[in-house]
């Protein structure tokens, strides 16, 4: 709830309010085990492994979350393997967690077939996302946090709800033809990102998150589910490095030189990714959040059924 939540907060609609119908539809339906007791399955050095005992990510993340962050200090880089969770939401808020004790970290995890490979015709690779981030002094983090497909499902999905047309290239359907009817691209396939850039770092993602860490590959997902309508159960890989450890007996400071890179990119009036969000949130925290009337309406039907 605290991530659905963030994602209104921060104005990321895609993960906000809109999730809780799906979170819940999947509890309902039995895929996803809500007293689950997340542990550590294993503690190898630089590799930590939690079993989530088929409960959301987000309770294994915060479990692992302290040690890793420790294993990183220690070592100079450490890995989070999180097994058997559903995971409905973006990887920003953990990313956060971790830029927020001072190392750079990197998230993804495959989710399920729904995006063709870059000139394929039918739903294969995840929406995948792919997150990272950077630590800096006295202000928010440098982060990042994509789908690997041109935009996540639930983006498709809000069109679908608000009637509205997808964006060209964003998807095609069922022949493989492309398509701007929401419809048809959740029936059909979704694309990657920079066409065959993004389908080689989604595959990367598969290879990384699903078949090296012994979980599901988003193909098998699917297969294991059965729909696109639940929320996904596989794995998840969570990256942290301690720069100053990877920069030791080198030249400069490494957050001093990453600020000079930051100012150089708003030097030339780019802006940096996850300040739209900062500024989002900065709103909502001094005038609250606004839920569209559509919102309210799918709260009330969710609390008639009993389920909010
Ligand atoms: P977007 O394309 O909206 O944004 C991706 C990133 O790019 C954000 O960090 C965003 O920052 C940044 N960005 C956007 N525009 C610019 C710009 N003009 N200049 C610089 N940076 C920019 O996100 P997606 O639709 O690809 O993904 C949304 C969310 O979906 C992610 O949080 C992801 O984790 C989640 N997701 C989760 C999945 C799962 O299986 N759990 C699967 C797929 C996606 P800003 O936010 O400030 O705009
Ligand atoms: O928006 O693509 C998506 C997504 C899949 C699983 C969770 N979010």
């Amino acid at each position: 709830m605290r991530v659905i939540v963030a994602g209104e907060r921060d104005a990321c609609k895609s993960h906000g309010v809109y999730r809780l119908e799906g979170c819940l539809r999947t509890i309902k339906a039995g895929k996803v085990e809500t007293h689950a007791n997340p542990v550590f399955s294993a503690d190898e050095g630089a590799i930590l492994r939690i079993d989530a005992d088929g409960g959301f990510a987000n309770a294994a993340f915060e479990l692992g979350a302290p040690r890793l962050v420790e294993r990183a200090h220690e070592l100079g880089m450490a890995a989070l393997v999180i097994n058997d969770c559903t995971h409905f939401s973006a990887l920003w808020p953990e990313i956060e967690a971790l830029t927020d004790k001072g190392v750079a970290a990197m998230a993804m995890c495959p989710s399920y077939a729904s995006v063709a490979p870059s000139g394929g015709t039918a739903p294969l690779l995840g929406t995948n996302p792919f997150a990272f981030g950077w630590p800096r002094k006295d202000q928010p983090p440098y982060v990042f946090d994509f789908a690997t497909s041109v935009a996540a499902r639930g983006e498709i999905e809000l069109h679908r709800q608000a009637g509205k047309p997808l964006p060209e290239g964003w998807a095609i359907d069922r022949e493989g033809n492309p398509t701007t009817d929401p419809a048809a691209a959740l029936e059909g396939a979704m694309l990657p990102f920079g066409s065959h850039k993004g389908s080689a770092i989604s595959t990367m993602i598969e290879l990384l998150a699903g078949v090296m860490i012994g979980d599901l590959t988003s193909p098998e997902a699917l297969e294991a589910l059965g729909t696109t309508t639940l929320a996904p159960a596989h794995g998840e890989l969570i990256l942290a490095f301690d720069p100053t450890r990877f920069a030791n007996g080198r030249p400069g400071d490494p957050f001093e030189r990453a600020e000079t890179l930051f100012e150089a990119i708003a030097g030339q009036g780019a802006r940096l990714p996850s300040q739209r969000r900062f500024a989002a949130r900065k709103k909502s925290l001094t005038e609250g959040i606004e839920l569209s009337a559509e919102e309210w309406s799918m709260l009330e039907r969710l609390k008639e059924k009993g389920l909010a």
